[in-house]
């Protein structure tokens, strides 16, 4: 094909992918954002968006403020200083820096004055019923899922109470303590009124199942999660893997619930950076092949958050049709990796994963998270189809748009029998 003639083509791909990335609204699968009726659970504003973990991290690139003195000034403080440092004093170039000025900037605000007392204003006069609306709009995104842990207390509280579910959102039921920190868990649960002991007994399996169960039912969970550690071994000596075979591995097939695993934190590898000193590590993804192959009645939900794990968890996506695999998660959301990963991903499964999650714990960052993820998804799903294109292959609107749809939580929806 002579270059005048494969040019309009490319054109055409290239802002067919760009109408259909853009239009198609997303079901952001894993977030730590809730429902309205959470009330102070919702984070959302400019300084939510300044203290935001990942910026905290990075202000201690440069600050000499002691953590232990920074923990002790006020929400409206630890911002103040966020902005004069990492927007002030440096540019801000960092991927989360920037992610505030997209946010700020598709909000209207006029973010080259650099006056943070001007948007603190603009977005006081916000209701935050409105605002939700106006995010999730700008953001892209139809459906949330929230991270709903029982081990919460606040979460708990609100969950004991009938409220009317705001129905863009739905929930997923998270149970780190209970598989990392089972002593601990098992006090609570003995409190609750589930009659367990530490061994695991027949009888305390049976409880812990009757745990997951109310509350699979009460928050009406589409998948149940867990984090962990890159030691995670399955099958293994730990307390862990037992768990994880005799009750949540059962309790997933009763309720026909996928298990999302997301591997590889190191947590508190920084105990001073409180939520931001969490590190990665590689772990040995035996593991989730063990669970995939060893569970096929099971379906399993895998992120990972070492870049080193990335390619043998997408071959494994090939191996394990119980398996789909998710999202560039955090330390790897940057359009870096995120545009490394997602080539890999398209040419070792095709559109049988979900390429990102927002991950977003401040509403506002909805809007810059899934900008950026869809200009990386646009670049290398363009890509793909003009290489296709070159076999004589054109992709219509149509079937473009029915992939994104897939890319964009449709393939998740059919996964998690969601639809
Ligand atoms: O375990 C998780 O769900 C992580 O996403 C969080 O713990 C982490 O703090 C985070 O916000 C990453 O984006
Ligand atoms: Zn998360």
């Amino acid at each position: 094909m002579t270059a005048s003639s494969s040019q309009p083509l490319e054109e055409k791909i290239k802002s067919r992918v760009k109408t259909a990335v853009e239009s198609t609204r997303a079901y952001d699968i894993h977030t730590h954002l809730f429902d309205p009726a959470f009330e102070e659970l919702l984070l959302w504003g400019i300084d939510d968006l300044l203290v935001y973990h990942y910026l905290v991290a990075e202000v201690f690139r440069y600050t000499d403020v002691p953590y232990s003195k920074f923990w002790t000034l006020s929400k409206i403080e630890q911002a103040d200083l966020i902005w004069n440092e990492l927007f002030l004093r440096h540019s801000p170039v960092s991927e989360a820096c920037r992610g505030v000025l997209t946010t700020l900037n598709l909000l209207g605000l006029d973010v080259k004055k650099r006056d943070l007392e001007s948007v603190r204003k603009w977005f006081a006069n916000w209701k935050l019923n409105d605002y939700l609306d106006r995010c999730m709009e700008l953001g892209g995104v139809r459906t949330i899922s929230m991270t709903n842990s029982p081990f919460d207390k606040t979460e708990r509280n609100v969950w004991a109470n009938t409220f009317s579910r705001d129905d863009r959102f739905t929930a997923a039921l998270r149970i780190d303590p209970l598989i990392l920190a089972w002593t601990d868990a098992a006090v609570q649960l003995r409190e609750w009124g589930y009659s367990v002991e530490i061994e695991l007994s027949d009888n305390t399996i049976s409880e812990i199942r009757r745990f997951l169960s109310d509350w699979t039912s009460r928050i009406d969970a589409k998948y149940l999660m867990v984090s962990l550690p890159p030691e995670f071994a399955f099958p293994g000596p730990g307390t862990d893997a037992a768990l994880i075979e005799k009750a949540i591995l059962p309790h997933c097939r009763e309720h026909g619930l996928p298990f999302a695993l997301m591997l590889g934190v190191k947590r508190a590898q920084n105990e001073s950076l409180k939520l931001a000193g969490d590190g990665s590590g590689r772990s040995d993804l035996t593991a989730l092949a063990n669970l995939c192959a060893g569970a096929p009645e099971n379906r399993f939900l895998a992120t990972v958050l070492s870049r080193e794990n990335q390619h043998e968890l997408a071959v494994l996506g090939r191996k394990f049709g119980n398996l789909h695999i998710f999202g560039c998660w955090w330390f790897m959301n940057i359009p870096y990796v995120v545009e490394e990963m997602t080539r890999m991903r398209l040419e070792l499964l095709g559109l049988s994963f979900t390429p990102q999650h927002s991950d977003a714990r401040v509403l506002d960052q909805l809007i810059y998270k899934w900008k950026h993820s869809r200009e990386v998804i646009a670049k290398v799903l363009t890509e793909k189809y003009i290489a296709l294109s070159e076999t004589g292959w054109e992709p219509s609107l149509s079937e473009i748009e029915r992939d994104v749809r897939d890319l964009l939580g449709g393939a998740f929806e059919r996964f998690s029998r969601q639809s």
